[in-house]
């Protein structure tokens, strides 16, 4: 790979840098440090996670340099650290926080220039360039978590997103049908992709049906008067039998076209059963993909487990994917307004637990035929 490649891959360090710091931009230490949910890590804690992953893939993995600041990597390792303790844990705050950023993207850069990226290169991170794609991707997911934070925070107005994407109006309850046949799932051999998401495969489907646009606050608001079922989070009532938009402290008129967000897989279980349809397998929406409406505006909880691909192999390491597969998480797909688009590929697998919203996670429908 030649030098022109090369300084492409440092100019896209430096745009997802300069994201993550306008991210936290508008924000005092005190708010940087503070543990605001028992789900949700502090935004301190993920900027020095942010940096220490870089440095433990780019920099020592990848430069064999030792850590810049010793046994500190520790307290960034995401397993070892559940969420519900780091905010008790002596990491980096302020000055110091920066200058790790900052001293660890000078050496990635120093690295950088050292290796040999060509297809036929000997360490497979190295081969088009993974591991540099894999530290993007890793970066800008970290920016969603942090903007699942931020979403109750009084006053945060993010610059380089926008939260309040404007709706589909069309062909609300339109439905497409996909007809009974093979369908090729996961991600090509070629280019970066993350391990869950191959070996890529053939599925064989029934027919179903898929609502072309994902389910709208107008519909869920009929779920909840019907069934009593609470309010997705981040609503407030207004006083008179309505509900606003809470987020960022906010008290927003609901737009009721927009998609609903910050629902449980059990709530949109319940949304299907109530609708008389149900949730997709997460194999049915890649299928159904191309012809989807309202893509980008929230993450679509599906039927399925999080489980691996017939062939997987951990790569490069089991504590990304490996560790949750099971039945205990739900496949996500889709993307959201807080997901970068480099991130949201049509065989990205997203996943969480059952009972958490605190992520853009809405309804799609589909039915049997
Ligand atoms: C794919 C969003 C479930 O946040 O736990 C970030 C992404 N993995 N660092 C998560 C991830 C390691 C992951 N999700
Ligand atoms: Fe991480």
């Amino acid at each position: 790979m030649t030098a022109i490649s090369k300084d492409a891959i440092a100019g896209r360090l430096s745009e997802v840098r300069e994201r993550t710091l306008a991210l936290v931009d508008p924000l005092d230490d005190d708010q940087l440090n503070r543990v605001h949910s028992p789900l949700l890590s502090p935004l301190a804690w993920d900027l020095g996670h942010i940096a220490n992953f870089e440095e433990l893939w780019l920099v020592q993995r990848i430069g064999g340099r030792e850590p810049l600041r010793g046994d500190l990597g520790r307290l960034y390792d995401a397993i070892e650290n559940p969420r519900t303790i780091r905010g008790e844990l002596p990491i980096l705050h302020g000055p110091e926080l920066r200058a790790y950023l900052a001293d660890v993207r000078r050496r990635t850069l120093e690295v950088l220039a050292e290796v040999d990226l060509s297809p036929e290169a000997e360490d497979p991170l190295l081969r088009e360039a993974f591991v540099y794609e894999m530290l993007l991707a890793h970066e800008l997911q970290h920016n969603e978590t942090m903007l699942q934070l931020l979403m109750g925070l009084d006053g945060y107005q993010p610059t380089c997103v926008d939260p309040d994407p404007a709706p589909e109006r069309d062909g609300s309850a339109e439905m497409v049908r996909i007809d009974a046949g093979e369908h090729r799932i996961g991600a090509a051999p070629l280019g970066f992709a993350y391990d869950n998401e191959r070996e890529r495969h053939r599925v064989e489907l029934a027919a179903f049906d898929v609502d072309r646009l994902p389910v709208a606050n107008r519909a869920f608001i009929d779920f909840m008067e019907e069934t009593g079922a609470a309010p997705p989070m981040h609503w407030k009532p207004d006083g008179s039998g309505g509900w606003l938009d809470a987020r960022m402290g906010r008290r927003a008129r609901l737009d009721l076209d927009r998609p609903v967000a910050h629902v449980s897989w059990e709530e949109a279980d319940a949304f299907a059963l109530w609708a008389g349809k149900r949730l997709p397998s997460e194999f049915e929406w890649e299928a159904a993909r191309p012809q989807l409406g309202g893509l980008g505006q929230v993450w679509e909880w599906t039927s399925s487990h999080f489980l691996p691909y017939p062939g997987f192999e951990a790569f490069p390491y089991p504590e990304y994917s490996e560790v949750f597969f099971g039945d205990g998480h739900r496949v996500l797909r889709g993307g959201s307004w807080a997901t970068h688009p480099s991130v949201a590929r049509p065989t990205f697998r997203n996943w969480d637990l059952p009972q958490r919203r605190q992520i853009f996670s809405g309804i799609r429908l589909a039915r049997e035929a």
